[in-house]
């Protein structure tokens, strides 16, 4: 459609919507209402390519593929709906007529925070890659009422309050009443004429809202379903009769509290049988569904492998083993070995962490009562698993039922996220499966979608990208390869500068609105945004900060580097180490940033509430991507992918896809340093490690020293006690071990942002080196390895 008719269009239908769908005059109308035109009116346009998506599904009988994960880290949609309509500029000029500033429209939508960090954000990822590729699939999960916890600061102290995405409408889905699946929960199991029965002691309901996924210019469109709970019973009118109000509604808030919140993770103090009940409650609906849907073009279950590809993205779905052969059994009268079969057949399993304390199990008791009839499933599973295998690993253990084990023997394949992360995991968490099974376990390195994460954030690279090499790249992210050979030429990188310092001036404009705060665009932007987590090292970060602070007010007329640390990121509620980690962060911010000897050198900010909205924000305007985990623990890293790509270096130790990345950019333009995941391993071995590194570094001795005398904490001197002790009898991720190296290489790093054409050499170069890490090559790693799939286009 030429563009003045489609904008003639689009007018119409946003003022249309303005008016039918919201009741509102134009004369009247807020940026809410403009803001919810505009989408409906892009949502309108997005029902086409769904319907033909669907259609040519159904009249190929296609295999799916069935996403099942607790979290899907959304984040804003409309301009990402807007580029794979490919009317960005369209919609900006029609807004503009309308007299409207699309950016502003833009930035009030409220992010879906339905996820925590890299497992969510991945899901997220993944949905994009797979309407691009064309590959038919469903997204399944939760519709939390509150998403993420939002974070703020008193007080230097992170403080949480709710989330509440769906205050506004949710614009982007569809409610689906008619779709809806009972949930039981607990009762007791019978047995009648060789048949068991489940006779659960309360059922509540999943009713479906469906959100199209849109790809990449609109040629394939696949669905998000998400589950709400509702009650069975609406509301209890012989109790309200009677002026027990509080009662009568009580049904409907009960079911409700199951898909109210998405619980953070990392704690270990939740609400055990809230989150279990979370888990069966949208694996069993997302299982009956995608039964029924096979059911309407397929008669035997048998088949079920040949057209539905069941992900689980880590073990939060991992009762859709047991579900599914209930169904196939209970339901649809299959044999139980048969139907395990048929199971195993559909399953994958993705595992994301080797964290002892994130694989999840659940206390036997608890299950048992909770999920009857399934436990009675897992202990056939098992005793099958134990009988064909003479292993001795069990599902059911110690009290527990373990689901990572449950995933394990039930799933076809199981896949690492990172090349180091895979080989660990046959090493360690699965070491004794892997022995038995020993082809089960593949690697698919994670990646991330180039439109959201560079096409949408980053316009000022992808226009300079777009008149290097052409438009091409965005479904073909290697194509980026054809940078490189621009990377010494003084005019392109004149340019690549160019436009790191309209995201440096972006960036400083959404500070300063949002915080108050500016910063020096010729300094350094040296970012670490991610979960607060012992393993990621926000500390390590800060005691370097810290000594380089000291360094600086030693000799504050040597010519030092300009550096403006960034923080981002949430710490779990329950998670007190990581709390106070973000309380001496901002205690430390306070102290250095008014410190008029090294104001000019250094300044630290912690911009509250990091979420996906800030990320493509802050990705696109950094200069050096922190990326320090202890090695052999960040399982892969998304973040690390997001950076590079943008053209910020990292500072990295040999951990999760750092390896990879490392690989694909070149030793020479990644910043090295650490132990490794086997030397880690082995100076854990090594008695008193912690005191020794912290008596063998000065820098680093003095720095606790300051801590503990309460230097940044004047009002409290012994607020920081417990960390500085910890570090000296514990530092289980050492962070004083690495210390050292890592503050040697943050002053190569200083050296080669003195050589700025150096340092523009080596950030062309992770740009142009980095596609491999689109999530469309993962996607197409799973649809071959693991699924089984084809594009249909
Ligand atoms: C994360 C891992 O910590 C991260 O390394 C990885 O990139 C991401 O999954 C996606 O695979 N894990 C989680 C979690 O977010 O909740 O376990």
């Amino acid at each position: 459609m030429n563009t003045k008719i489609f904008q003639i269009k689009l007018k119409q239908e946003i003022l249309r919507h303005l008016k039918y769908s919201l009741g509102k005059d134009q004369g009247h109308s807020t940026p809410y209402d403009w803001r919810m035109a505009l989408s409906l009116a892009m949502r309108d346009m997005v029902v086409d390519p769904w319907f033909d998506s669907t259609r040519k599904t159904y009249e190929a009988n296609a295999k799916r593929v069935y996403y099942l994960s607790m979290e899907f880290l959304i984040g804003r949609l409309i301009e990402d709906v807007a580029i794979n309509l490919g009317f960005e500029d369209v919609a900006r000029e029609t807004m503009r007529e309308l007299g409207q500033d699309y950016s502003r429209i833009v930035a009030n939508e409220p992010d879906a925070a339905l996820g925590n960090g890299g497992l969510g954000r991945l899901a997220a990822c993944f949905l994009d890659s797979l309407s691009t590729l064309g590959i038919p699939a469903y997204g399944y999960g939760i519709r939390y009422e509150h998403g993420l916890f939002e974070q703020h600061f008193e007080n230097g102290q992170q403080i949480e309050t709710a989330e509440g995405w769906l205050a506004q409408r949710n614009v982007w889905e569809f409610e689906r009443p008619e779709v809806s699946y009972p949930i039981g929960f607990g009762g007791h199991v019978s047995e009648s004429d060789g048949r068991t029965v489940w006779h659960p002691a309360e059922t509540v309901r999943a009713q479906a809202y469906d959100a199209p996924t849109l790809g990449w210019q609109a040629k394939w469109c696949n669905t998000l379903r998400l589950w709400a709970a509702k009650p069975t019973r609406k509301f209890d009118l012989e109790s309200f009769n009677r002026g027990d109000f509080l009662g009568a509604s009580a049904p409907e808030a009960l079911a409700r509290t199951i898909s109210r919140v998405l619980y953070p993770d990392d704690t270990t103090e939740i609400g055990k049988e809230l989150r279990l009940k979370q888990e069966y409650f949208f694996t069993s609906a997302s299982i009956q569904d995608l039964i029924r849907r096979f059911l309407s073009t397929n008669d035997d279950l048998r088949n079920l492998p040949d057209k539905a590809a069941i992900q689980l993205n880590d073990t939060h779905p991992a009762i859709a083993g047991p579900e599914l052969i209930r169904l196939l059994t209970d339901v649809h009268d299959i044999e139980i070995f048969e139907a395990i079969d048929i199971t195993r057949k559909c399953l994958g399993y993705t595992n994301h962490t080797l964290l002892p304390e994130a694989l999840e199990r659940w206390p036997e008791h608890l299950f048992a009562r909770i999920l009857p009839r399934h436990y009675r499933i897992i202990e056939i599973i098992q005793d099958q698993h134990l009988k064909e295998t003479g292993s001795n690993i069990r599902i059911i253990d110690h009290g527990n039922v373990n689901m990572g084990e449950l995933a394990f023997i039930m799933a076809h394949h199981v896949n690492g996220v990172s090349a180091l992360h895979t080989e660990l995991v046959k090493e360690t968490v699965f070491g004794d499966l892997h022995k038995v099974y020993p082809k089960r376990i593949v690697n698919e390195t994670n990646g991330i979608t180039p439109r959201r994460w560079l096409y949408s954030c980053n316009k000022p690279l992808r226009e300079l990208i777009n008149s290097t090499i052409g438009t091409k790249w965005p479904d073909n992210l290697e194509r980026l390869k054809r940078l490189a050979k621009h990377a010494d030429d003084a005019s392109f990188q004149g340019e690549f500068r160019a436009a790191k310092r309209q995201n440096k001036e972006r960036l400083i404009s959404w500070l300063n609105e949002r915080n108050g705060v500016t910063f020096n665009p010729d300094a350094m932007l040296d970012v670490q945004v991610k979960r607060i987590h012992e393993y990621k090292r926000q500390l390590m970060n800060l005691l370097e900060t810290i000594a380089y602070w000291n360094e600086i007010k030693e000799n504050p007329t040597k010519d030092w580097t300009p550096r403006v640390k960034v923080f981002g990121g949430k710490a779990a509620p329950g998670y007190e180490v990581a709390k106070q980690i973000i309380h001496l962060i901002n205690d430390v911010a306070k102290v250095i940033n008014n410190d008029p000897v090294t104001k000019d050198y250094l300044q630290i900010i912690f911009p509250p509430n990091y979420n996906v909205s800030m990320a493509e924000i802050l990705i696109p305007a950094s200069d050096l991507s922190e990326q320090i985990s202890t090695a052999g623990k960040e399982a892969s890293g998304t973040g690390n992918m997001k950076f590079a790509l943008n053209g910020a270096l990292t500072i990295g130790t040999l951990d999760g896809a750092n390896v990879e990345i490392r690989e694909h950019v070149g030793a020479e333009n990644f910043f090295l340093f650490g132990l490794t995941a086997s030397e880690v391993v082995e100076r854990r071995n090594e008695p008193d490690y912690a005191r020794r590194a912290i008596e063998a570094s000065p820098r680093l001795y003095r720095v606790l020293n300051q801590i503990a005398s309460g230097v940044f904490s004047p009002e409290e001197t012994h607020r920081y006690g417990s960390i500085v002790q910890m570090m000296y009898e514990s530092d289980y991720f050492l962070v004083t071990c690495d210390f050292d190296s890592y503050f040697d290489t943050q002053r190569k790093v200083d050296e080669a942002y003195k050589d700025t054409k150096l340092w523009t050499k080596m950030a062309i170069l992770n740009t142009a080196n980095v596609g491999w890490f689109s999530s469309d090559r993962t996607i197409k790693g799973y649809a071959k390895d693991i699924w089984h799939t084809k594009s249909l286009y």
